[in-house]
């Protein structure tokens, strides 16, 4: 079978993409990724999900979030992914995606951060928030590409952008603490929903205010998020960046009374 039955070519920005990108804040690229290599996604990323030794509420590589109606505890996250699974490492460091955004950056981009969110039927979703956190080292050219694995669409809770805000920076007090975004802050009905389909990639940066509502579907919406910075902005600093999220995240459990986390 020829390769390209498989891939897809690296898609071509024109001028208008990245004026788009510049002017509103994100950019949706269809189709970057063919079935077949999505349905390889899909797959890692139900072998991903069987890892039980993985899914403790102590281990900082999973999220959670409760179900919107019974209130149960559900895994939600592994964050980060890239290194239990080299299907995710791939993807997330194909050259048709890292040279999408070099160009968008006009330099290199470096992978920075890496998540995998399956978000499971009835999970809540996430009050509006910007991904910039002002911590010493936290890169102001911090990106997301999402790739979705499931169609995303409004009733399984497709991430919501507000275009144009990116334009006023970080909208939070800048005190190193993760803070949701109060109610006015945005027009409400200027967002967004990013609606893809596997392999269609949404791309965001990091003062793009966003959310994203309950899943209401039977099925799950899994999308990798996977997150960059430009070279010249802190260079290849994912270890780094990884040292100092699991610090930040025991300092904030053991606030809450939680003492035994670990990292696995
Ligand atoms: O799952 C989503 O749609 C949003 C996730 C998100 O905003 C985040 O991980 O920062």
């Amino acid at each position: 079978m020829p390769a390209s039955i498989l891939t897809c070519p690296p898609p071509a920005l024109s001028l208008t993409d990245r004026e788009v990108f510049r002017e509103q804040g994100f950019l949706v690229v269809r189709g970057m990724f063919a079935p077949a290599e999505m349905a390889m996604v899909s797959m890692e990323a139900e072998r991903l999900l069987g890892q039980d030794h993985l899914k403790d509420t102590n281990n900082i590589r999973c999220r959670w979030q409760n179900h919107i109606e019974t209130g149960e505890c559900l895994f939600e996250t592994f964050d980060p992914v890239a290194d239990i699974s080299p299907v995710c490492d791939r993807l997330a460091r194909d050259p048709r995606l890292v040279d999408l955004l070099s160009t968008l950056y006009g330099e290199p981009a470096q992978l920075f951060k890496d998540k995998l969110i399956f978000k499971p039927p009835g999970a809540k979703g996430y009050d509006l928030h910007q991904d910039y956190i002002a911590w010493p080292n936290f890169p102001r050219t911090f990106v997301t590409a999402a790739v979705a694995i499931d169609p995303c669409g409004k009733e399984n809770g497709a991430t919501e952008v507000f275009p144009g805000y990116h334009h006023h920076g970080c909208l939070s007090p800048e005190d190193g603490d993760y803070h949701t975004l109060p109610p006015g802050t945005v027009v409400d009905s200027s967002g967004v929903f990013l609606e893809l389909e596997p392999g269609d990639v949404a791309i965001f940066g990091c003062f793009v205010p966003h959310r994203s509502a309950p899943n209401r579907a039977d099925g799950w919406r899994r999308l990798l998020y996977l997150s960059y910075n430009a070279a010249s902005d802190g260079g290849d600093q994912r270890d780094a960046h990884y040292a100092e999220f699991h610090a930040w995240l025991k300092t904030k459990y053991a606030e809450y009374g939680k003492h035994e986390t670990f990292f696995r």
